[in-house]
């Protein structure tokens, strides 16, 4: 039978329907068609089925029409954490119960979103298995999604991925699928447990590497050393070194949120994860850093948050994109708004929440400005224009201003470690 599937991929002749069109199931979706398969996008949001079918792309509402004559569902749905930071597996719940009304003998699921190891074996196969049919009579694997929001380089095409199957057969003929639309290695694991490990072991180990910095730089700032001269000087070592940059925060919904699923799932086993904890506390504890550097910066001007016009420059929790999920922005301001500051907030990536349009007007008589997020309009601020809107203080929560030039010109600079 599994010959016949990969007859049927290998021809295209495999309708495919992907489940969820956000920044990881459009791409997806987008690229299936590319590669000439039958494919058709399901979501629950009327306006991101109107989107993908005003550029022609198959989308529908309609589980029914998406899924009934489909030979495979990949599910692309978002794992947000609740705000007690538990796993909350509702739409890729509600997602497999919809699969489950319309499977078929010989269907491929795949999960494509993060989730704790165990969740394929534990949560969606005895969902599918309502359906009636057993472990075996249908496939099913985990490969998780590496969509990088912005990265030019690596995209859902050339990306490599990792493949876990709840059997052999599910993992062999799902490698068989993602080889004929991916540019890319495919790395077949034993298990869908090894798969979803993978993907927060990586996210996880960039929240650590990130804590690391964030820690050393709490610790340069006491020390008077500039922790950028320190990362660019241990970069210059050609092997077992990786730099990471400290900041005022850690946002968006990977980074900040995977470590999460291995610290749950860890609970319910008794195990205590000390060290991906830590490295949560340490980044979570960075807003409020950074509000501190500007207390001591405003005061060292003889001015204090109150009465002082501060502006925020940036709420995406990345550079030059506009995903505002998690991102330090809100708590650094949320602190601000405790001791009545006067607030400008620009984002030339979030115009609904920002309160002015321009970077002119961001700047304009200003005591304080706030470098939350780099992006790259930021970077045109040089220290010339700083002082010519006479701003006292700048507070660079990325690190990215030249420090020596701005004090030169009698201004406060206060980096995160410098
Ligand atoms: N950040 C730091 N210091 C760093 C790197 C990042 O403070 O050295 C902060 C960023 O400002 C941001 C947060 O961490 O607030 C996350 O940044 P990120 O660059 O990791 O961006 P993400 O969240 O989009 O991470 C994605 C991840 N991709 C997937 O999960 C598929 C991650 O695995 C990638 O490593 C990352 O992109 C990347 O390298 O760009």
């Amino acid at each position: 039978m599994s010959k016949s599937i990969k007859e049927k991929i290998r021809k295209k002749d495999f309708k495919v329907c992907v489940i969820g069109l956000g920044y990881v199931g459009f791409p997806l979706l987008k690229l299936l068609l590319k590669k000439k398969f039958p494919a058709i996008g399901l979501d629950v949001e009327k306006e991101v089925v109107k989107k993908a079918l005003d550029k022609k792309i198959p989308a529908t509402l309609d589980a029914k029409e998406a899924l009934d004559d489909s030979d495979c569902a990949i599910i692309c749905v978002p794992t947000p954490i609740e705000d007690d930071r538990r796993p909350n597996l509702k739409y890729v719940k509600s997602s497999t119960k919809t699969i489950s009304k319309y499977l078929k003998k010989n269907c491929l699921i795949i999960l494509e979103s993060t989730v704790a190891p165990g969740t394929t074996e534990e949560i969606l196969l005895p969902i599918l298995e309502k359906s009636g049919l057993k472990k075996g009579e249908f496939y099913l694997a985990h490969c998780p999604e590496r969509i990088d929001p912005g990265n030019k380089k690596w995209d859902v095409q050339n990306i490599p991925r990792v493949i876990g199957g709840i059997d052999e057969k599910s993992c062999d003929i799902v490698y068989n699928f993602y080889d004929n639309i991916l540019d890319a290695d495919i790395l077949k694991l034993s298990n869908p447990k090894a798969a979803e490990a993978v993907k927060i072991v990586e996210n996880a180990f960039r929240d650590i590497n990130i804590a690391y910095v964030n820690e050393l730089a709490k610790s340069f700032d006491e020390f008077g050393i500039d922790i950028s001269e320190v990362i660019k000087g241990a970069s210059t070592k050609p092997f077992a070194f990786m730099p990471h940059y400290p900041g005022c925060g850690v946002g968006g919904h990977c980074i900040a949120v995977d470590p999460y699923y291995l610290i749950s799932k860890a609970e319910k086993t008794g195990f205590n994860y000390q060290f991906l904890k830590l490295a949560r506390e340490i980044n979570n504890s960075m807003p409020e850093y950074c509000v501190k550097k500007i207390t001591k910066g405003l005061n060292k001007a003889g001015k204090t948050i109150k009465g002082s016009k501060i502006t925020i420059l940036g709420l995406s929790y990345k550079p030059n994109v506009n995903d505002t999920r998690e991102s330090p922005a809100f708590k650094i301001i949320e602190e601000l708004k405790k001791w009545d500051a006067d607030l400008t907030i620009f984002d030339p990536y979030c115009p609904k929440l920002s309160n002015v349009n321009t970077l002119k007007d961001a700047l304009k008589k200003k005591d304080c400005i706030v470098l939350v997020t780099e992006h790259k309009e930021f970077r045109k601020i040089t220290p010339k224009l700083i002082k010519e809107n006479r701003i006292k203080v700048v507070i660079d929560g990325r690190n990215i201003f030249d420090k020596k030039k701005i004090e030169k010109l009698g201004i406060i600079y206060e980096g995160i470690g410098r």
